[in-house]
């Protein structure tokens, strides 16, 4: 770019960016795990440097289109929250989060120009270099702001975009890969949202072919943007397959979005969205405000509450592929491994590695962790316990099951099951609507119910405590052990291993959360009562560092008989 084109380039940018002051000057802000995330009120000055960087990202990625998603996923619905997606689908590169902090806390027009050269010069950016983006936002009121400031940036710095409007997260990441992926020569799929409904129902057709329909399922869709897309999605399905009821739809009240419904609600208090009174053995799920997340319920006879989470939805998605592979007759060529956190439930992990005798890896919180490691799999089946996850055909493995000659019908039809596996499952992120198929698909094979379904394996009582700290900093675990043991504070580290060691079959460990000012403490042994105990001292040992008494904020409620994840926060 000539030295005019740059001088007229910075000028647009510093008129624009006046549009849109920084709020809290104080402030740092980070970009974390799911990118941006705050008051709404506090985003516009961050969204505008989001797009500055997001056309620089396109530049630098030979013009590739860039994603943004304006989403606060399963916050309350005044925040809202950005995130960009890279070329493939997946999420933004990590050395560029660092820049994207460091653009967003740009305090005045001179620093905000500074930042953008400094990105420019250590990223090795060509200004000239073509750029597009493309966004789209959840239901949130505040996102029609955002895009505002979104907008005003790509337009100063010239950078084409196209707005999709409402879509889900996992949709704006299927977009990005079909628009960079449309003249290769296996194009991800239609580039559009159309495309998307056509891709998956196509393949659900085709993944239900040899299964006899199975009922019904009813979603709670948090009163977010998964249910207008969920309806449209139902439209493109076969009919005679699944039938889908829809709940918690309400996306025109923006004070419902994730209220008291919703798979983050669900999953952290261990009951139904308010007003559940499932049938026993009826089958419900929830999706979150932005539709990447998907857990499944249920209420046995007597009203007993019964959760199948992240860990049941890998722990059924692995058995059923794991068969496919074995009786299509791939079995000596590609191998499935499963993908976990410390939060998985000891007894999923048991059951991978002791029944379906498959490999497990475990990675620190977060999508981009799980995903990095599943992607180096054959097959790489990975969900976080809170529902975010998804499954991952290499390269490798999708060519062998192209090429892959059946030697009998029973092959053929595994073979053929596979193959519509590996376009039903989302490549680019966890995806409630596409691993909702999946799982329905995965039930109608077996022919199971949620009851056969839960009775894999029995779960080891486990309980989810948060202490509300002033410093989560001072919270460090020790590097390759996915969080399982603390590095600092050491004295809470030896004050936990010794009263683990109390509890037959304990295991507990604390991290820094990622998204609060808290630290989590997570539990597991052999008796819930025990669980209980564990838990509740290793909290106070966090809280007697702060030299304050434990004051219960919340508690969430138990299930009768084994309690998973129940929530108990205090505040130091
Ligand atoms: C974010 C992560 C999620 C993780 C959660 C942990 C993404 C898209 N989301 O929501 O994967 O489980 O943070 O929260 O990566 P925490 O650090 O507060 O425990
Ligand atoms: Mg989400």
């Amino acid at each position: 770019m000539a030295y005019n084109a740059e001088e007229a380039e910075f000028v647009a940018i510093e008129k624009a960016a006046a549009s849109f002051p920084r709020q809290l000057p104080d402030r740092d802000f980070t970009y974390g795990t799911a990118g941006f995330r705050m008051r709404a009120d506090l985003l516009p000055s961050i969204m505008f440097t989001v797009g500055l960087l997001a056309s620089l990202r396109s530049k630098k990625c030979n013009g590739n289109t860039i994603g943004v998603m304006i989403t606060a996923s399963h916050n309350p619905a005044e925040d809202n929250g950005v995130k960009l997606v890279d070329p493939m689908g997946d999420m933004l590169n990590v050395d560029w989060e660092w820049y994207a902090a460091g653009l967003a806390n740009a305090r005045d027009p001179e620093k905000l120009r500074n930042g953008y050269m400094h990105c420019i010069n250590k990223l090795k950016v060509d200004r000239s270099a073509p750029s597009k983006v493309i966004f789209a936002r959840d239901t949130r009121p505040s996102g029609a702001t955002l895009v505002k400031a979104l907008t005003a940036a790509l337009d100063a710095v010239k950078t084409p975009y196209i707005d999709y409007g409402y879509a889900t997260t996992p949709q704006l990441h299927y977009l990005v890969r079909a628009t960079n992926t449309v003249n290769s020569q296996y194009p991800y799929g239609e580039v559009s949202e159309e495309g998307y409904y056509k891709k998956l129902a196509e393949a659900f057709n085709r993944a239900m072919e040899f299964a006899k329909p199975n009922g019904a399922v009813t979603v709670d869709c948090a009163n977010g943007v998964g249910a207008p897309k969920l309806k449209e999605l139902i439209k493109h399905l076969p009919k005679d397959k699944l039938t889908i009821n829809i709940i918690n739809d309400q996306i025109e009240n923006p004070d419902k979005l994730n209220n008291r419904a919703g798979a983050d609600w669900v999953k952290t208090q261990q009951r139904g969205f308010e007003g559940f009174d499932g049938k026993p053995l009826d089958r419900y799920c929830a999706l979150d405000g932005d539709a990447d997340r998907l857990v499944y319920f249920f209420n046995e006879e007597g009203k007993v509450f019964r959760l199948l989470d992240g860990d049941r939805i890998a722990t059924l998605a692995a058995s059923f592929i794991g068969d496919l592979v074995r009786k299509a007759g791939l079995d000596n060529d590609i191998t499935l491994k499963v993908v976990q956190t410390a939060y998985a439930n000891g007894a999923a992990t048991k059951y991978v590695e002791q029944v379906l005798k498959l490999k497990v890896e475990c990675t620190p919180t977060g999508v981009k962790h799980l995903h990095h490691v599943a992607a180096q799999a054959d097959i790489g089946v990975y969900f976080e316990a809170n529902g975010h996850g998804t499954v991952l055909f290499s390269e490798r493995a999708l060519k062998t099951i192209r090429k892959h000659d059946p030697q009998s019908p029973a092959q053929l039809t595994a073979l053929d099951t596979l193959k519509a596996l590996c376009d039903l499952i989302n490549q680019t992120v966890g995806d409630a609507l596409s691993d909702l198929l999946l799982v329905e698909v995965v039930l109608a094979h077996k022919e199971w119910t949620v009851a056969d379904w839960l009775g894999t394996y029995k779960e080891f009582p486990n309980k989810l405590g948060k202490v509300n700290v002033r410093d989560r900093g001072m919270y460090q675990t020790v590097p390759g052990t996915a969080e399982r043991r603390l590095q600092s504070p050491p004295q809470v580290q030896i004050e936990l291993d010794n009263i683990v060691k109390k509890y037959r079959d304990g295991r507990c460990f604390v991290r820094a959360s990622g998204t609060e000012d808290a630290v989590r403490v997570y539990g597991e042994a052999a008796e819930a009562y025990d669980v209980d105990d564990m838990v509740g001292s290793v909290m106070s040992v966090i809280s007697n560092l702060s030299g304050q008494m434990i004051e219960p904020v919340s508690e969430g409620e138990k299930s009768a008989d084994v309690p998973p994840a129940t929530t108990t926060t205090t505040s130091v």
